[in-house]
């Protein structure tokens, strides 16, 4: 609980084994739900968090990817009645200690989304992150800030905050199930008019962080570049996109 805000941590868990217990012991105790979904891992990861005293594991039938991941864990989420649902990736790549952080700007009323953002500030590299994905995440983010008019330091993070009501007033159900599903995602909040802050959040890339490979890299480069390109025309009228018509 954050000034009376019920808060659900989901982590969307694929092949998580090594470092899924580390990220949920860093959870800090303002969290009042921690669900697991397992995308049909080929580990053990169901076990673990099963054995790790999560409120909630979920193991898919069939691998659904990243998105498919995230509706489930939203899905959740909300019929749990959250106020505040925090995405955390179980790889140990985002500092579980900044969740305070994150929350705060929501549970007391500023924003209504929040990203912990690697960018902002100078440890991503530092921190590990291949320097191909660096450069991919400014050109990318650079474009994207141009194209739909804003400034952000990223849109690739997978670290994140939202007001629950966000989540209920948008049709992401109907999002890609693949990894483009955060982008789209954040591009349909910022068309409704969201506020969203921005919080520094450190980076680590070791040899048990998962890594998403340079190929599906390019095909999640690609769909940006058509969610934002349909952002722009969606505005101008001169296409409907239904990614941005409500649900
Ligand atoms: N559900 C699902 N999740 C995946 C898959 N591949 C990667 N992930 C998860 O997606 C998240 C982001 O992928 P990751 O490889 O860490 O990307 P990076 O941090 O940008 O290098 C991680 O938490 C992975 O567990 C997949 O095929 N299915
Ligand atoms: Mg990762």
């Amino acid at each position: 609980m954050l000034n009376s805000n019920k808060i659900v941590i989901v982590l969307p868990a694929y092949n998580a084994s090594l470092t899924l217990e580390k990220t949920i012991r860093a959870i800090p105790d303002l969290a009042d739900v921690v669900i697991v979904v397992d995308d049909h891992s080929a580990d053990d990861t169901f076990h673990l968090a099963s054995n790790l005293g999560v409120d909630r594991v979920i193991r898919h039938e069939r691998n659904l990817g990243y998105g498919g991941n995230q509706k489930t864990c939203y899905r959740e989420a909300l019929a749990m009645d959250a106020d505040i649902i925090l995405m955390l990736h179980p790889d140990y790549q985002y500092s579980p200690q900044m969740i305070p952080a994150m929350c705060a700007a929501i549970a007391y009323g500023e924003y209504d989304v929040s990203l912990g953002s690697r960018i902002l500030g100078k440890g991503a590299v530092k921190g590990g992150m291949p320097l191909y994905k660096y450069f991919f995440n400014r050109v990318l983010t650079l474009v994207q800030n141009i194209l739909i008019n804003q400034k952000l330091s990223e849109y690739h993070t997978g670290f994140r905050a939202y007001r629950a009501d966000v989540l209920r007033n948008i049709s992401f159900e109907s999002n890609s199930n693949d990894f483009v599903f955060d982008n789209e995602l954040l591009c349909q909040i910022l068309k409704k008019g969201y506020r969203v802050c921005e919080v520094s959040c450190p980076t680590r890339y070791d040899d048990a962080s998962s890594s998403i490979n340079f190929s599906r890299s390019v095909v999640y480069g690609l769909g940006v570049l058509r969610v934002s390109l349909s952002y722009l025309l969606d505005s101008w009228g001169l296409y409907r996109s239904k990614l941005f018509r409500n649900p």
